[in-house]
C-alpha cells in the first residue's frame, strides 16, 4: 500500500506534468521553441509508474510522450526546458529534438522517434541484466498502442518471453496515433490480448488512475526481479491535446469524444479522491498548485536566458573525434 508521502507525490508529479505541458504549448505558440509534446490525459500512467520504479536499480526506456515519468523518477525540470529551448547547457548539447531526454546516471535510455526502436534496445539491457545476475533490478519499456503495429515491437515481446527477461512492457493506449484510431491500427483491439501469443502475461489497467497503475506496475516488477519473467500492462488513457503542436486535433476527432474522456480527466479525479480520503484539503492542493506553477515560471525564465550553443559546436559528439563533414 501507498503510504500517504507516496500519494501526495503522485498528485505533485501530475500538477508537475500538466504546468510542463501547458508551457510548452504557450511557448511553441510564443515562437520560442520548436515544437511540444502534450501529454494531458497521461498523467496517472506516468506517475504511478514512475512510483513503482526503483531509483538507482530499474532501467528506463521511454517513448517522447513521457517527459512526466522522467520528472517522476528524478529527472532534472532545468534540463526539460534546456532541451526544450536548445540551449547550450541541455544534456546533448541542444542537439536533440525537443523532450528527447536522457540521463544515464538516472537509468534513463535516450528517447527515440523512431516508434519502438527504444523495444529491442530495452530488451537487450534487460538481456544483460539477467546474463550478468543482477538481482533486484529491471528495465521499464513504454510506448504507445501505435507502437505496437511495429515488427520491432513483436520481435521484442517474443524475445523478450523466450529469454524470460526482467522486463515490463507498458502500453500508454491513448486510443489515437496521430490520426490513427485503434479500429484502423489493430483487428483486435486489445493490447493486452497480445501478450498471449508470446506467452506472457497481459493486464489492463485503468490509466485515468494512479494507484492502479503503480499496483500493476508493481506487481510486474515483483514478478519479473523473482525470475517470472516479462509483463505486458496496457494502460488505457486519452491524448487530450494534439499530437504535438504541429497537429490539430480537431480534423480526425469529434468534439463529443473528446469531452467525453475530459469529464474523466486523470487530474481533478485523483485529486478529489485525496480530498475524499483526508489525505489532503482542498486548500493544500491549491497552494501545491500554485508553489508548482511558481516554480515552472522561475525555471522557464532561467533556461530561457542561458547560451544557445556555439554554431562551431554542430558537429560535436555526432562525428567521433571529428569535426568534418562527411562529404
Ligand atoms: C517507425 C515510425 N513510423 C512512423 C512514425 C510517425 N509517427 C510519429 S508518432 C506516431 C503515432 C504513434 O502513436 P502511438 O505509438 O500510439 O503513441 P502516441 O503518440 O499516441 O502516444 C507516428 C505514426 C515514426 N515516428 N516512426
Amino acid at each position: 500500500m501507498l503510504s500517504h508521502d507516496q500519494l501526495v507525490k503522485l498528485l505533485e508529479n501530475m500538477l508537475l506534468q500538466r504546468a510542463v505541458d501547458t508551457r510548452g504549448f504557450q511557448l511553441n505558440r510564443q515562437g520560442k521553441i520548436g515544437i511540444a509534446m502534450g501529454s494531458e490525459g497521461h498523467e496517472a500512467v506516468q506517475a504511478g509508474a514512475g512510483m513503482a520504479f526503483e531509483r538507482g536499480k530499474d532501467l528506463l526506456y521511454p517513448y517522447y510522450r513521457n517527459t512526466g515519468i522522467t520528472l517522476a523518477v528524478g529527472f532534472a525540470l532545468e534540463d526539460i526546458f534546456r532541451s526544450q529551448f536548445a540551449r547550450a547547457t541541455d544534456t546533448t548539447g541542444g542537439k536533440s529534438i525537443i523532450n528527447h531526454v536522457t540521463d544515464k546516471k538516472k537509468g534513463i535510455a535516450s528517447i527515440s522517434s523512431i516508434l519502438a526502436a527504444q523495444c529491442p534496445h530495452a530488451v537487450g539491457a534487460a538481456y544483460a541484466i539477467k546474463y550478468r545476475a543482477e538481482h533486484d533490478r529491471i528495465v521499464l519499456c513504454q510506448f504507445g498502442e501505435g507502437s505496437t503495429s511495429e515488427g520491432e515491437w513483436h520481435e521484442s515481446l517474443n524475445f523478450a518471453a523466450i529469454q524470460q527477461l526482467p522486463i515490463v512492457f507498458l502500453c500508454e493506449n491513448n486510443q489515437w496515433a496521430i490520426s490513427t484510431p485503434i479500429s484502423k491500427q489493430m483487428g483486435n483491439p486489445s493490447v493486452a490480448a497480445r501478450a498471449e501469443g508470446y506467452g506472457i502475461q497481459g493486464v489492463v489497467v485503468d490509466g485515468f488512475d494512479p494507484v492502479a497503475v503503480y499496483d500493476a506496475v508493481r506487481r510486474a516488477r515483483e514478478k519479473a526481479v523473482s525470475g517470472g519473467g516479462p509483463t505486458l500492462v496496457e494502460a488505457m488513457c486519452y491524448r487530450f491535446l494534439s499530437h504535438t503542436t504541429d497537429d490539430d486535433e480537431r480534423t480526425y476527432r469529434t468534439r463529443e469524444e473528446v469531452a467525453e474522456q475530459r469529464a474523466n480527466d486523470p487530474v481533478p479525479r485523483y485529486e478529489a479522491r485525496l480530498v475524499k480520503q483526508g489525505v489532503l484539503t482542498q486548500e493544500q492542493i491549491e497552494a501545491m498548485r500554485k508553489a508548482i506553477a511558481a516554480r515552472v515560471n522561475a525555471t522557464t525564465d532561467a533556461v530561457e536566458s542561458e547560451p544557445s550553443p556555439d554554431p562551431s559546436t554542430l558537429y560535436d559528439e555526432v562525428y567521433a573525434g571529428s569535426h568534418e563533414v562527411w562529404i
